[in-house]
């Protein structure tokens, strides 16, 4: 079973989508294992988007995410990657498919809503970083098997 961080960030909180993006991935049939509100320190920030550091929109992204408190989640499911990548939309929303979270609610690259690991191996990468073990729910539904094959 795959685990992805998702977030929804900053503009996400601030304009009342976190049940939205909650009840999206409900419905896809993901399960929830962790979850917590918090605003983002900026040694997390700097840790999480490592990745990004050096790129001409990594200062703009520290300061975007540690602007305002974050959901911070953890979502399982088969492939919960490809699955929940496709829920939230492309990254920049002029390009996310109608029906997305970053078609249906945002604009700009920089204001797009949500955070989604995008591979198993940083799925648990992420987990790990935001999570302790004992904050992650491990846990079966009564409805998994009409969910998961
Ligand atoms: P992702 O969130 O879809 O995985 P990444 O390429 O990993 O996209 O970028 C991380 C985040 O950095 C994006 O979600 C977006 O908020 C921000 N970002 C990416 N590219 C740009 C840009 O060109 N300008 C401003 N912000 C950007
Ligand atoms: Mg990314």
């Amino acid at each position: 079973m795959e685990h992805s961080l998702v977030l929804v960030k900053p503009d996400g909180v601030q304009r009342g989508l976190v049940g939205e993006v909650i009840s999206r991935l409900e419905r896809r049939g993901l399960r929830l294992v962790g979850a917590k509100f918090l605003q983002v320190s900026q040694a997390l920030a700097e840790e999480h988007y490592a990745v990004h550091k050096g790129k001409s929109f990594y200062p703009g992204l520290i300061a975007y995410i540690i602007s305002a408190p974050v959901m911070a989640m953890v979502w399982e499911g088969p492939n919960a990657i490809v699955a929940i990548r496709q829920t939230m939309g492309a990254t920049r929303p002029w390009e996310a498919a109608p029906g997305t979270i970053r078609h249906d609610f945002a604009l700009e690259v920089g204001r797009n809503i949500t955070h989604a690991s995008d591979s198993p191996e940083n799925g648990e990468k992420e987990a790990a970083l935001w999570f302790k073990p004992e904050e992650m729910v491990s846990w079966s539904r009564d409805i998994d098997k009409w969910i998961f094959e």
